[in-house]
């Protein structure tokens, strides 16, 4: 007989989530889930249908670039796959930029817009890149409050005509590397009615955007970060032509493969300063805290789509005599997977209600503070987690999950940049640290664990309470012992983030459990609260001595 199996199927990617309808339920008015319901629901089934189907259709399909034309004329042109030129016209139809910023909701804007790109993006082939720069220059020119600039590109980048819609890049990485920034070597000389920059951008992702925020270093500033500058590009003139830029390549990388990352030679690039002329770094982070958070969010919906094809698959797959959803090792395994997706929701969400209301001026300072520490806390702990979460996706499938035509292994490809691009691990996990000490916020995040923990009563979720105040406990201690140790405060950089951000999701699980078993929606919260406190919250390791620690990493 011939080998088959039945492939995973995904339905309405709003109905099958009962997370996401618990948390719409407990957190959104009634009356705007009644008028936002029929988008979700149509996002929901062309991420479970249409746009699923034509994403493993395209599956080998790249970005090309054509650099010369016929007569002979450098033209750098990039073409764009067909999803992503469908991606393109549904984010500005569906305002998946745009809702966040146009008051329908006042402070839920932004759960609205976040929750139309969970539902959507893991059938986007990472769309979302552009999507989440755009969104962060929309957010930084904001801030920055240039009046000129602000006219001139905001009405492109929040738009929901396609004709008229703009995303944007956000170049930053160069030869010196992606994390140090402040090495930044490309020169911005002054000219009239602006600056024009010279060097090279090593890492340029979606190099299709019409325009992009950069760092260059106008002529005779100081080294390091304060002596960069934030400029404002837009990428072609009128006649289509690029503003003093040569692409030089795209990047062949492990995945993400139809974002077109490309690398930049700057050759006379027209640019205005965004923020005055210096404190490049400071003016550029508003970006970084939006990108991160889309990078969390990201996490959420790549581990989501993971645990659906999973969980799908296992009613379809009969092996020793049952079907897999029929096995309690397999369904263990499930299991641990659900609740680690269901923390990385929690936690990446947090940061969007909290962007929501400090940007409609109803966050207190307090809720400011908190968004600081937890930005770098959250995307460096949901990154880790999607990673894990599509590994075990993979296995779920057995060989099936290793190969190409499956569309599996792109799962785990696309989830392992997570960790990477946007700040890596270990560079977050001492912002992190840079964050708690320059606000004194660590009072801050204990008290917003421990308020989530007090408004939870329920009995069955005692043993998760003093699990995640233990963590607490701990992580306070570290600090005491650590604070006057900078060395060891380093090395546990990441142990201690990771911490913060596990015991955070914990505490968020267990409130959200609570709301669920008062509201009549059954025991499922509750278990993935008691799996993900069994899987453990605290990393931290207060035996490794640094002498040790350097003889195991460098092996003598
Ligand atoms: C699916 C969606 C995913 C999204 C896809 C997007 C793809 C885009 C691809 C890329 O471009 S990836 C590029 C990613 N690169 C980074 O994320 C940079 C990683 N490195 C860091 O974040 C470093 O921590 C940093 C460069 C910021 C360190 O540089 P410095 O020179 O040591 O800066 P410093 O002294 O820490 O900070 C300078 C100022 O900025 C300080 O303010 P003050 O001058 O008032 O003291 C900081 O407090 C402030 N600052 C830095 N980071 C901040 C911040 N403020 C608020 N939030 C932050 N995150």
């Amino acid at each position: 007989m011939a080998f088959f199996q039945d492939p995973p199927r995904l339905g309405n990617q709003l109905d099958d989530d009962p997370l996401l309808l618990e948390y719409l339920a407990r957190t959104l008015p009634n009356e705007m889930l009644g008028a936002v319901e029929e988008e979700y629901r149509h996002l929901g089934a062309l991420a479970g249908g249409e746009l699923y189907e034509a994403s493993l259709a395209d599956r080998t399909n790249e970005p090309s670039i054509v650099h010369w034309d016929p007569w002979g004329h450098r033209v750098d042109r990039i073409e764009l796959t067909d999803l992503w030129k469908r991606g393109q016209r549904l984010s500005a139809e569906h305002g998946l930029v745009a809702s966040g910023y146009e008051g329908r909701y006042g402070h839920f804007d932004r759960i609205d817009q976040f929750a139309k790109n969970y539902l959507v993006q893991a059938s986007l082939d990472i769309y979302s890149c552009p999507l989440a720069m755009t969104d962060g220059a929309a957010r930084t020119l904001r801030d920055t409050n240039n009046e000129a600039v602000m006219k001139r590109a905001l009405p492109h980048l929040l738009s929901r005509d396609p004709a008229t819609f703009w995303t944007s890049g956000q170049w930053m990485t160069e030869r010196t590397g992606g994390s140090d920034v402040g090495k930044s070597e490309t020169i911005a000389k002054p000219t009239e009615g602006g600056f024009r920059l010279y060097g090279t951008k090593w890492f340029t992702s979606a190099t299709t955007s019409e325009m992009a925020l950069t760092l260059g270093r106008p002529e005779g500033n100081p080294e390091g970060g304060r002596g960069l500058a934030l400029f404002y590009v837009e990428t072609r003139d009128d006649d289509g032509d690029l503003n003093g830029i040569q692409i030089n390549r795209l990047k062949e990388k492990l995945g993400t493969k139809k974002v077109p990352t490309a690398e930049l030679t700057l050759d006379g690039c027209f640019a205005i300063p965004v923020a005055g002329t210096t404190d490049g770094i400071k003016n550029i982070s508003s970006m970084l805290n939006i990108t991160r958070t889309w990078n969390a969010v990201a996490a959420a919906w790549l581990a989501r789509r993971g645990v659906a094809l999973a969980r799908d698959y296992a009613t379809r797959r009969h092996a020793f005599g049952a079907y897999l959803s029929k096995k309690p090792l397999h369904l263990d395994t499930l299991a641990g997977m659900a609740a680690e997706a269901d923390a990385i929701f929690h936690l990446a969400f947090r940061a969007v209600e909290l962007i929501g209301r400090i940007e409609h001026g109803q966050a207190s300072d307090t809720d400011r503070l908190l968004l600081r520490a937890l930005t770098p806390t959250t995307k460096l702990t949901t990154a880790k987690q999607a990673v894990a979460v599509a590994s075990e996706t993979l296995e779920a499938f057995g060989g099936a999950g290793y190969i190409e035509d499956t569309g599996l292994p792109r799962l785990l490809a696309d989830s392992q940049v997570l960790p990477i691009w946007e700040g890596t691990t270990n560079v977050l996990s001492l912002d992190t640290l840079r964050a708690l000490a320059k606000d004194k916020s660590f009072g801050v995040v204990l008290d917003e664990i421990n308020s989530s923990l007090a408004s939870a009563d329920d009995p069955e979720l005692a043993e998760t309470i003093d699990a995640a105040m233990q963590s607490c406990a701990h992580a306070k201690a570290w600090l005491q012992t650590t604070k006057d140790d900078p060395d060891a405060m380093e090395r546990g950089a990441r142990r201690f983030a990771m911490t913060l951000g596990r015991t955070l999701q914990l505490g968020y699980l267990v409130a959200h459990a609570d709301w669920c078993s008062k509201n009549g929606r059954g025991r499922r919260a509750i278990a993935s609260a008691q799996r993900f406190a069994r899987h453990g919250v605290d990393n931290i390791d207060d035996g490794s001595p640094a002498d040790d620690t350097a003889l195991l990493a460098l092996g003598r």
